[in-house]
């Protein structure tokens, strides 16, 4: 099939100012009258036909204004509805459908999840509804009246304000009816009928406004949403001070669902979550749980003003919501958490996940301008690189310019339908700047390499450092223009920063910087620094300034000097991940040559000096955590041979515990549970210090090590450290791990997403029976290919988390993980296709995995009946 391209875009050629929609909830035949107020758009084409989209749907009855139109005349298929000559007046189409929630295993449209109905409509589910221009740049003001089974649903709920609700049948049954007085696209449309437990709050906004909030979770479940309800408030109190935000109806739900294709959804007042970014309690959630479900209810409650009220024009400005959004939340994250450490988290993530797509066959715009399935959009790139866009234009035009131009986008764009060119155009007024050659970050893929060299003149006391960027090319992108990046920078003396001063050209005076971003915008370009009193060591993007990877041939001394002095937190933790990074590949370049692992005293004595003076303990614990293998095998590119990447980290991992043991000991007991449980940044710093000392201390003494993990899993009341010490018992294979995961498993059976932990513990297993241990596992009673939930968490982690067993050298990873796809492709595409997107770095394995990463892809692509998503994925992967 064609692709859909951002340069055909057109304006609809009609509109639908009014729906009103009446459901009657039916297991597996639900009603659905759809009335729509339509009329020609002024903008459109004169007397073009009207096609609606529609997805596996079958109408019922038609009628146009009133009259019924003969079904069989009206070109009706279950993919479009066709009116071939609509009246160029306002008119009112009603159409009934008839769909069946219960065989939706797709988890689009609508659904049920347990008993309770639910919909998911982005991007394009509201079609598996009702007939409709699906698409974001239609905006109608709905009216919903909901209508079920009372002992079934006896919740009931849609967008906007519940105007009406009573009984029908003596109470046997009864309706409810919603309107949401906002024009919406017909992606934040949602309805949820079930039997749910329910928590109330309320919020006064600023200008004094009550807003009624509701969470609705599982029965007795209800003091697990105590957290979330928590971050709601503080969400809302946020966006009003840090962007001047309120919330604009009088109640606000969310809805937690066992079976959801992603983490949430910002439908317009009824945000629907996956369960997972709801429930908490200290006996069943993670520190790392709790931060995620503050930043997923923070993220939806922020699209009510970045997605709702300013809308998507179409899915190609995907980013216009979801990277500011994630700008946003990050933001807040920052704000309620310590910002250091969030920043070198995002980054972690960032180079985790869009880093390999963005130098794979995957690779795409952050404004993309084709797509086949736009449900494989929704990645790192559009989220993680569109956020760090944000934050870039925020370094380079300053707060206050930013500032402004995010009040001009929301005055101006308020109510639309919304492109990139238009924010960006909000940025360049607010700062009296051209930033054509910014926007570049929006229309060229890659990942630029930036290469930085300096020179210390000591007679004439200056320091020139020199940059140059380098893009490779991108599918479909062969030439690329220089990329504008700035470069947030400092010296670093041997009593930390220097002042800079700055020759500026053209014989002008020397100026003196403080706020010291460079701005790299040509291919390459110099800079002198003054009266530099001895050769200093230059921390380069700082704060991870931008989206780039940086090459500076700096010393090991010159690594240790930043370790120990630099004044930018992130610095500090990216050179001891540089050198430890440095230290790995020459490890695994020995081993692959039939040697051994290196080791470097000096840089395990300088983790030695961090861990013993940690002031804080969050910091610390990201300190002393090692790249990942992942990250090894992105810093290596290409000929990856991720069993030389394991030996070689394992054995790092294991010098740093042995000759540091009496250090991560020591750390180990001085931050013990200090009072009851608190799921506050400072708390969860101590046991993340903690736990990354048990580990470490586990690889360099594993005896004593897994004694001190049984203990600590035998007494833990909080599954932080519970599966903290689970993880450092399942490093080595024998009874005690086997009876750890037993235990386990017996305390948490009722639990679902706790036992979603134990299968993704066991999946990350980097032994050669894992793979046998997953596929009896998926014939466990708790497993099931329906739950996207349980498929992330034990075929997920096996593909994304475990490097070795997933590459093992005789394909048989590959070949688990596409059989799966292929199974999962009959129920569920969208989950199918992500699972497959985990083969994206296959190109950069060496030749032996990547002819048989490349095997496991084409027979994929030889099968007959391939979802679009799926088909989408392996052609462009092999592409
Ligand atoms: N805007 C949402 C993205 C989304 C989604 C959510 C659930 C299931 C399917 C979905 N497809 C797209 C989530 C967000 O970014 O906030
Ligand atoms: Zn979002």
């Amino acid at each position: 099939a064609e692709p859909v391209r951002l340069k055909d875009y057109k304006a609809p050629d009609y509109l639908i100012d009014a729906v009103d929609l009446d459901v009657k909830l039916h297991a597996t035949a639900t009603r659905i009258v759809s009335r729509l107020s339509i009329r020609p758009n002024p903008h459109g084409r004169r007397d073009a036909a009207l096609v609606l989209d529609g997805d596996g749907l079958n109408a019922r009855r038609i009628t146009l204004d009133g009259e019924a139109i003969d079904l069989d005349k009206a070109l009706l298929s279950p993919d479009q509805l066709t009116l071939a000559a609509p009246p160029q007046r306002p008119f009112a189409l009603e159409i009934e459908t008839e769909i069946d929630p219960s065989a939706n295993t797709r988890l689009m449209g609508l659904y049920r999840s347990g008993s309770a109905y639910c919909t998911q409509c982005e991007p394009e589910g509201f079609r598996r509804i009702t007939y409709f221009l699906d698409r974001p740049d239609v905006l109608s003001v709905y009216t919903v009246r909901i209508e079920a089974d009372r002992s079934e649903a006896p919740l009931l709920l849609s967008n906007g304000n519940l105007i009406e609700a009573g009984d029908l049948e003596g109470g046997k049954r009864h309706y409810a009816v919603w309107r949401d007085p906002f024009p919406k696209p017909s992606y934040l449309f949602a309805l949820v009928g079930g039997d749910l437990g329910s928590v109330h709050d309320e919020f006064i906004t600023k200008s004094g406004r009550k807003v009624a909030l509701g969470i609705h979770v599982e029965h007795g479940k209800e003091p697990h949403a105590a957290y979330a309800m928590d971050a709601l408030k503080r969400s809302m109190a946020w966006d009003e001070t840090a962007f001047g935000r309120e919330y604009d109806l009088d109640v606000f739900n969310i809805v937690a669902v066992s079976d959801f294709n992603m983490g949430a959804m910002e439908n317009k007042g009824l945000n629907i979550f996956n369960d997972k970014y709801v429930l908490a309690s200290p006996a069943t959630a993670t520190d790392a749980d709790y931060a995620h479900i503050e930043a997923v209810i923070a993220h939806e409650y922020f699209h009510n003003w970045t997605g709702n009220r300013i809308t998507c024009r179409d899915w190609f400005q995907l980013c216009l919501k979801e990277g500011l959004t994630v700008f946003r939340d990050h933001e807040f994250s920052s704000d309620m958490r310590s910002r250091a450490v969030h920043r070198i988290a995002d980054v972690r993530a960032l180079r985790a996940a869009q880093f390999p797509e963005d130098a794979g066959p995957l690779a795409h715009n952050v404004r993309p301008e084709t797509y086949h399935e736009i449900n494989n959009f929704y990645t790192a790139t559009i989220y993680e690189k569109g956020a760090e866009v944000i934050r870039m234009l925020k370094v380079l035009i300053g707060e206050a310019a930013f500032a402004r131009g995010m009040n001009l986008y929301f005055d101006r764009y308020d109510g639309t339908a919304a492109t990139i060119e238009d924010f960006i155009s909000c940025f360049a007024e607010a700062a009296n700047r051209d930033l054509t050659a910014f926007s570049r970050w929006y229309h060229q893929s890659g990942t630029p390499l930036v290469e930085a060299n300096g020179a210390y003149d000591a007679a004439a006391r200056t320091f020139t450092l020199e940059f140059r960027q380098f893009s490779k090319p991108t599918p479909g992108q062969d030439h690329k223009e220089p990329f504008v990046i700035p470069i947030a920078l400092g010296l670093v003396g041997r009593d930390g920063d220097l002042p800079l001063k700055v020759g500026a050209q053209n014989g002008a005076s020397a100026l003196e910087i403080s706020r010291a971003v460079f701005e790299l915008s040509a291919p390459s370009r110099k800079i002198t620094f003054l009266d530099v009193p001895s050769r200093p060591v230059p921390s380069l993007l700082r704060g991870f300034s931008a989206p780039v990877r940086l090459d500076y041939p700096a010393s090991e001394a010159d690594l240790i000097t930043l370790i120990a002095h630099d004044s930018d937190s992130f610095n500090r933790w990216q050179a001891a991940q540089t050198y430890a990074s440095r230290l790995l590949l020459r490890s695994v370049a020995n081993i692959r040559a039939g040697g051994e692992a290196r080791h470097d005293q000096g840089f395990i004595d300088a983790l030695g000096v961090v861990l013993n003076k940690s002031s804080d303990p969050a910091y610390t614990a990201q300190m002393i955590t090692l790249p990942s293998e992942a990250d090894i095998a992105r810093d290596m590119g290409e000929d990856v041979d991720p069993d030389a990447i394991h030996a070689a980290r394992d054995a790092l991992r294991q010098a740093i515990g042995k000759s540091l043991a009496a250090g991560l000991l020591s750390a180990y007991a001085r931050h013990a549970e200090n009072g009851p449980y608190s799921p506050d940044a400072e708390a969860a710093g101590r046991r993340a210090l903690r736990n990354a000392a048990l580990d470490l201390y586990c690889a360099g003494e594993p005896v004593e090590g897994a004694r001190l993990a049984a203990r600590q899993f035998e007494a833990a009341d909080t599954m932080t450290n519970e599966i903290a010490a689970l993880g450092a018992l399942a490093q080595r294979a024998g009874s005690l791990r086997e009876g750890a995961l037993d235990t386990f498993y017996r305390r948490h059976a009722a639990e679902a997403l706790v036992i979603d932990k134990w299968f993704a513990l066991q999946a990350m297993i980097p032994e050669t029976d894992t793979l046998e241990r997953i596929q009896k596992l998926m014939r466990h009673a708790a497993f099931s290919l329906q739950n996207p939930n349980r498929v992330r968490s034990l075929i997920g982690a096996f593909a994304t988390g475990n490097q070795t067993r997933f590459n093992a050298p005789d394909g048989s990873g590959y070949d688990f993980v596409a059989g799966v796809v292929l199974d999962l492709d009959q129920k569920n595409p969208q989950v199918a296709a992500r699972l497959l997107a985990a083969f994206k770095s296959w190109r950069s394995l060496e030749a032996k995995r990547r002819g048989l990463a490349e095997a496991a892809l084409r027979r994929i692509a030889a099968e007959g009946a391939l979802s679009a998503d799926v088909k989408d994925i392996v052609e462009r992967s092999l592409g």
